[in-house]
């Protein structure tokens, strides 16, 4: 495959960006070779600047949940930004993305913009800590939750796939203020709640977990901390970044029917834009400057452009019958992977949310870290590449979740499969 001008980018990058990249992930280092550059996207396909063509299995990391350069989102942003880029006061977007956010998602009554999943994360626990006036934050060993210092404790996604320990540069005492618990580990999160209870601010978990590959929730697991939450007078915060308006229209919460206290949202409401958003009571919310004393702010927070992009996004997700379709896929593409392995007699096993799926070389379960942990690494890179060689492009770490979008079809999934038995049958 050539790759030329891919690698002639990377080498000039590496000179003036860390590492080559603008966020760690993307550099291909826990697969090894090199990231191919992207010349544009349409559908489920990416096309590098070699002219190559890849099914698009990670879509932007999921905004791209209706396909890359759909026309409609196109229009809006073209249509939008004639009217100019930011204006600095207020604009009707704003008011109709929160109309939209609150009426999809009833347990955010108030919801704010801002510009990232990490702004609406570390939004959230200090609203947690400002209206608790607890200080300790409850985190999930291999969740991933942006790059806030409180959050880069064992955390999962790019900290996972490079190895690194809890970050340098975070204080030791704001690490400290941060409890990370096992995920799925029911007696844990009691015993950590019957120990210290009375000092939780918050407990912020992804309800399907998408940063340590992808583990999906025991059955009344997430019962089980709304409880725990409520006896103790700790917030729930659930991050649905990765999971909102992707497993459900309404995120994992009404995938679950779980209530939590304040949710977090990225990606999809943006539709490849830079956006977040933090919501929940209005009880809390309310006390979010400037109704109240808890500050936080953003220049572009709520940029035209980006609602325009986001609200065309969600327009298409509220088709009739998109996550169930969303859902049929993600089933067709991981049985037709598990039938591929098992007739080359590969330990091979995936996990599946609606939109979202994780790839395991062992056999299954796999409901905790330690046993996404015990996945094959060597034979995944192998996977990664020899799919990436033939026009497949897969999360490039064994630590991150899969993405589906309503633009893969069944030629898509078919190619991928076929794909796959090739590389299978490789390996085996
Ligand atoms: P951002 O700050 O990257 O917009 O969002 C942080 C974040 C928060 N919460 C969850 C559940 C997330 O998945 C993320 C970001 N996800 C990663 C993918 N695993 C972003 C990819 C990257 O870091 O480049």
């Amino acid at each position: 495959m050539n790759q030329n001008r891919s690698h002639a980018l990377f080498t000039r990058a590496q000179d003036l960006i860390p590492g080559g990249v603008n966020s760690p992930v993307r550099a291909f280092k826990s697969v090894g070779g090199e990231p191919f550059f992207a010349q544009r996207a349409e559908g489920a396909y990416l096309f590098d600047v070699d002219g190559n063509r890849y099914i698009d299995y990670v879509g932007s990391w999921g905004p791209m949940v209706a396909g890359h350069a759909r026309p409609e989102v196109l229009a809006a942003v073209e249509t939008t930004m004639r009217d100019g880029l930011s204006f600095g006061v207020p604009n009707a977007l704003e008011v109709e993305m929160a109309e939209a956010i609150t009426h999809i998602v009833p347990s955010c009554e108030m919801v704010r913009m801002v510009n990232s999943g990490t702004e609406a994360t570390l939004s959230a626990i200090r609203v947690a800590r400002g209206v608790t006036g607890r200080t300790r934050i409850v985190k999930f060993e291999g969740c991933y939750h942006g790059h806030g210092d409180s959050f880069l404790v064992k955390a999962g996604s790019g900290v996972m796939t490079l190895g690194l320990p809890n970050s340098p540069g975070v204080p030791d005492a704001l690490a400290d203020l941060t409890t990370t618990i096992p995920y799925n580990d029911f007696e844990a999160a009691s015993a950590l709640f019957e120990a210290t209870g009375d000092e939780i601010a918050g407990l912020i978990i992804e309800p399907i977990v998408g940063n340590a590959n992808c583990i999906l929730p025991r059955d009344g697991y997430l019962q089980h901390l709304r409880e725990l939450c409520t006896r103790h007078g700790a917030l729930l915060i659930f991050d649905e970044v990765m999971t909102g308006f992707r497993v459900a229209l309404g995120g994992a919460q009404a995938r679950y029917g779980i209530t939590p206290d304040l949710s977090t949202f990225g990606k999809i409401i943006g539709g490849g834009m830079p956006v977040g958003a933090y919501g929940g009571k209005r009880e809390y919310m309310a006390q979010v400057a400037p109704s109240g004393p808890i500050y936080q702010a953003g220049t572009l927070s709520g940029n035209p452009v980006a609602m325009a992009a986001g609200l065309a996004t969600l327009a298409l997700i509220r088709e009739p019958g998109f996550h169930d379709e969303l859902e049929r896929r993600t089933h067709q593409l991981c049985d037709g992977l598990e039938a591929a392995a098992r007739e080359a007699n590969v330990a091979f096993h995936t996990t599946r949310a609606p939109g979202m799926f994780g790839l395991y070389f062992r056999e299954g379960p796999v409901e905790t870290f330690e046993d996404a942990k015990a996945s094959d690494a060597a034979k995944f890179k192998r996977f990664f590449h020899g799919m990436l060689e033939r026009g497949v492009y897969l999360a490039p770490s064994a630590f991150e979740a899969g993405f589906m979008s309503s633009a893969h079809g069944d030629a898509e999934i078919a190619h991928t499969v076929k794909a796959a038995r090739s590389v299978f049958s490789d390996m085996g």
